[in-house]
């Protein structure tokens, strides 16, 4: 008998201690649980707070890159710092199309934040660099609505201070691109403080955003993969296209030549002015540097020039009497538009 109630009494005091060791297991284990909840919903909230700090891009089928509103913040008066390299806000390969023509009405719509000269910059950092985009031009108002339509978006997800010059050779004389584009280069000079050139033809999309339209250590060559010929380089020396070169290697090849009338060979001649002053091509990968060129026939007044051959021979006996330094032409008209600076030149004919 009192054997089996000393037995009972420890079985009493056995299950006492079980239950509250089970007891303070579970206590132990709700509370942790609790606590990493507290710590979750803090991380949850600090990562609210820190997107919303840095400028965030919304992508829903739009090409405009969506910012949210810093308004009310007491970031506001704090100093910008630079834009990050490379854009955060970029998307890659685009899809590209000639199909649908579109309205400079359109255009405008769809890019409220220009300034009346197709002038940019990024309101929450600043650019890297200050860019002139120039384009030599005549009669080629459809490509020129698709250039607009397409290159707009690109150079503000770009993140770049730019300024669109749509350099017009009056009257019907023989083209004269390189001309055109020394015009370019001192117009809009006299307008802002530009320190890269970009400078393209008007039929000529980028069909990816990689591919920035700035300069780069050594001139840049942007067109490289172009579907016209293939998506290749049609040959190693070729600059033809669009291209890029900062003011200083601008400078340092005396501009472009002023006397290549006609079709062809100044792409060529500017080729030889940067390799005599020992500078090199800079490029984009094949894959980044695809583009798309809008099909066209040969403008008339645009020629093949015939003498282009015995030109490029002596570029460097040429080049520096002929170039930014005996540039001369009138300007007849400038429109500012909201999406571009349009310059009406007269540069003269080739001599006969
Ligand atoms: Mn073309």
């Amino acid at each position: 008998m009192r054997d089996s109630s000393v037995n009972f009494n420890f079985l009493h005091r056995t299950c006492t201690l079980v239950v509250l060791l089970c007891f303070l297991h579970i206590s132990v284990t709700v509370i942790y649980y609790v606590r990493s909840l507290d710590l979750r919903q803090t991380f949850v909230q600090h990562q609210q707070t820190h997107n919303q700090r840095t400028p965030n891009v919304v992508r829903q089928g739009s090409d405009e890159p969506k910012f949210i509103s810093l308004s009310n913040s007491t970031e506001i008066t704090e100093p910008l710092e630079t834009c990050p390299d490379p854009s955060p806000i970029l998307v890659g390969p685009l899809r590209i199309e000639f199909n649908t023509p579109v309205s400079l009405e359109e255009v405008r719509n769809e890019n409220p934040r220009l300034r009346d000269g197709g002038r940019y910059k990024p309101q929450d950092c600043i650019a890297l660099q200050k860019v002139a985009i120039i384009i030599p031009f005549r009669n080629r108002d459809e490509h020129l609505r698709f250039w607009l339509y397409y290159l707009h978006p690109i150079l503000q997800r770009q993140q770049l201070d730019y300024g669109v010059y749509i350099i017009n050779q009056a009257g019907d004389e023989t083209f004269n691109r390189a001309k055109l584009l020394n015009v370019g280069y001192a117009e809009a000079l006299k307008e802002y403080d530009y320190e890269c050139f970009v400078f393209s033809d008007v039929d000529l999309i980028p069909m990816d955003d990689r591919n920035t339209y700035k300069c780069f250590s050594q001139p840049r060559h942007l067109s490289v993969s172009m579907d016209k010929f293939g998506f290749r380089l049609p040959y190693n020396q070729y600059f033809g296209g669009v291209s890029s070169m900062s003011k200083n290697q601008f400078l340092k090849i005396n501009g472009f030549p002023n006397n290549y009338w006609g079709w062809g060979g100044e792409d060529d001649d500017i080729y030889n002015r940067l390799s005599s002053k020992g500078m090199s091509i800079s490029r984009p990968s094949g894959v980044i540097g695809k583009c798309r060129m809008i099909r066209h026939e040969r403008d008339k007044q645009n020629d093949p020039n015939p003498q282009r051959f015995d030109r490029i021979a002596h570029t460097r006996d040429t080049m520096h009497k002929d170039g930014i330094n005996s540039l001369s032409y009138k300007v007849v008209k400038v429109e500012k538009d909201k999406l571009f600076t349009k310059i009406t030149v007269n540069i003269g004919k080739a001599p006969r």
